[in-house]
């Protein structure tokens, strides 16, 4: 077949590459600013992550009420959330509720995936190319890829051997599963796997979970979101959204300045049961010191220990299910937020096999092999994590200055100025990007956030005739070494997470978020606009860098 020539008439202000949470907003705020947009987005529909992740049991892990959209107050009043916890069903509902009441569809594009963004060399701005042999190109780009959106390539052996099905959490069937009267395999047990495991196991005949490493989670005690609560919320949602946005995590999770050192063993059994009761992420809010001490660390991970213990009845599955300080400090790993998942351990058809001493040899055409025995099934559910918050950018050719490519400036780690733009990118901005709070957040606020800054910025620049903008070598320097020390306060970086890109094989250790708090971050971000965008340089038409 004939190679198409790429249409070249797609000129906008703004190229939006991504139709999540993030994407839907930006398009949005930039409309309100007169500006020309579009969005190109890879799934047939917009969602982002509650598009693709669509397994069984698939729930966000922040409550509803804080995890919805705050920009429009008429939106937040007129959605009802059904359940404390809502299903990714009643997520893409709301997707498309926005979507709908925003009239966001008409300046998307789906099925399109962006494969190449580069800046024009007479500095005028980017041009992206799409596997749909399009070309677009626009004065800004804005990577509104999400942290968690390209899988991790599968390293296991022999996964193309095996003759059954294979479904991926990130990439399930639209059309759903049935595991009724199936032996089902399921390799990982991060959040995705935590979450699936009770719903998987509620249909198949049996199912094995084969895990590598125990996580730490937390009962979310999901429930519909009584009448009280609608009312109390409706009351008073103002003050919540403010609470959530004082909060390290940019979520009410009562956080504060007590220390679990210096409070009796008693009081401190008291609190973290109140919060395990409450469920949700506030019992890992509980202390302060839980971020950077590992012996304040450890009194939460003895009284996790000890749940899972009173909780799953066979001990030696018990010891199984549960990570123990040395191999990482609570919360290094992202905290799990669960429905019945360790209960779900004392079904007769459920048994779990740890990898740790025996890891898996090579998947075979009826199962796995472990190093030293064999498992049958008939289908497997690889539940095996994400390339998290570059994996998408690193796999996109972006091309900024003189053609220098993104992937090989991060071959040692992400580097961008406050996770928002890179030095040698002019006008490419990067939502929720390394080195912003974004995943150590709840994400919605982080995305809220980082849009209404990007519109700010775009904003100022465009009535100031301002050709490009780009983030300062030594301001990116600067912030890199700051979120790197910030971390390195704690005891984070002690896992092999995703947070530091340790799960994935070659890629380079380095914590990835900011965790200095959402309030300090955003703070700063606010000072860094009003003194005229410093450590950013600004540069006129004539100035523009090529
Ligand atoms: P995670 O949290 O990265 O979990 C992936 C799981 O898969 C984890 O248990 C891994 O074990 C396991 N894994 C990955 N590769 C292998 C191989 N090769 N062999 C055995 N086990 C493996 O991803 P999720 O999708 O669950 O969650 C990601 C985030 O999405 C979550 O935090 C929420 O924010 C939403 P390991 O721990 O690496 O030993």
């Amino acid at each position: 077949m004939a190679e198409q020539a790429p249409k070249t008439d797609n000129h906008y202000d703004v190229i939006v590459v991504g139709a999540g949470f993030a994407g839907m907003y930006m398009l949005h705020k930039l409309r309100g600013l007169g500006m020309s947009v579009k969005v190109l987005e890879a799934g047939t529909g917009a969602g982002g992550t509650w598009y693709w992740n669509r397994y069984p049991g698939a729930r966000v892990d922040i409550e509803s009420m804080e995890y919805g959209y705050s920009f429009d107050k008429e939106l937040e009043r007129e959605w009802r959330w059904s359940e404390r916890f809502a299903t990714q069903p009643e997520l893409l509902r709301y997707v498309n509720h926005v979507a709908e009441k925003f009239d966001l569809l008409r300046d998307m594009q789906f099925e399109t995936r962006v494969e190449t963004a580069v800046y024009d060399e007479d500095g005028q701005g980017w041009t992206v190319q799409t596997d749909t042999d399009e070309e677009f190109s626009a004065r800004f780009c804005i990577m509104a890829t999400g942290c968690l959106s390209t899988p991790k390539n599968i390293d296991i052996l022999g996964i193309e051997d095996f003759k059954g099905p294979v479904y991926k959490t990130f990439d399930w069937p639209r059309e759903g599963v049935d595991f009724h009267g199936q032996k089902v395999g399921i390799i990982g047990t991060g959040s995705s796997a935590i979450q699936t495991i009770p719903e998987i196991a509620k249909q198949a005949a049996h199912l094995t979970v084969f895990q590598r490493t125990p996580n730490y989670s937390i009962p979310a005690r999901n429930a519909p979101i009584s009448a009280e609560m609608q009312a109390d919320w409706d009351a008073n949602r103002d003050t919540y959204r403010a609470q959530a946005r004082s909060e390290g995590f940019a979520a009410i999770t009562e956080s504060n300045e007590n220390l679990a050192l210096e409070t009796s063993p008693e009081d401190r059994e008291r609190e973290y049961e109140r919060r395990w009761k409450f469920g949700g992420l506030r019992l890992v809010a509980a202390y302060a010191d839980l971020l950077t001490d590992e012996d304040a660390k450890k009194t939460a991970a003895d009284f996790v220990a000890r749940k899972i213990r009173e909780t799953v009845t066979d001990p030696k599955t018990a010891g199984i299910l549960t990570p123990t300080p040395d191999m990482y400090p609570i919360g290094a790993k992202r905290i799990c937020i669960d429905t019945g998942y360790y209960e779900t351990f004392n079904r007769d058809n459920v048994s779990i096999v740890s990898l740790r001493d025996a890891p898996i040899d090579k998947v075979t055409e009826n199962g796995l092999n472990t190093t030293n025995e064999e498992y049958g099934f008939d289908a497997l559910v690889l539940a095996t994590g994400f390339d998290a918050m570059t994996g998408t950018l690193n796999r996109m050719n972006i091309c900024g200055v003189n053609g220098a490519k993104l992937k090989d400036k991060w071959a040692d780690g992400a580097r961008a100025y406050l996770g928002l733009m890179v030095a040698g990118f002019p006008n490419l901005f990067v939502v929720t990007g390394p080195g912003s709070p974004s995943v150590f957040t709840n994400m919605i606020m982080a995305i809220e956030q980082h849009v209404e800054w990007i519109a700010d910025c775009i904003s100022h620049v465009n009535e100031r005739q301002i050709s490009t903008i780009e983030a300062a070598e030594a301001a990116e320097e600067e912030w890199v070494s700051h979120v790197a020390e910030v971390a390195s306060a704690t005891v984070l970086q002690r896992a092999d997470s995703w947070y530091m890109g340790a799960n994935v094989p070659g890629k380079t250790r380095v914590f990835m978020p900011y965790i200095g708090g959402f309030p300090a971050y955003a703070e700063k971000c606010n000072e860094v606009a009003a003194n005229g965008y410093e450590g950013f340089e600004l540069r006129g038409a004539a100035e523009a860098r090529a």
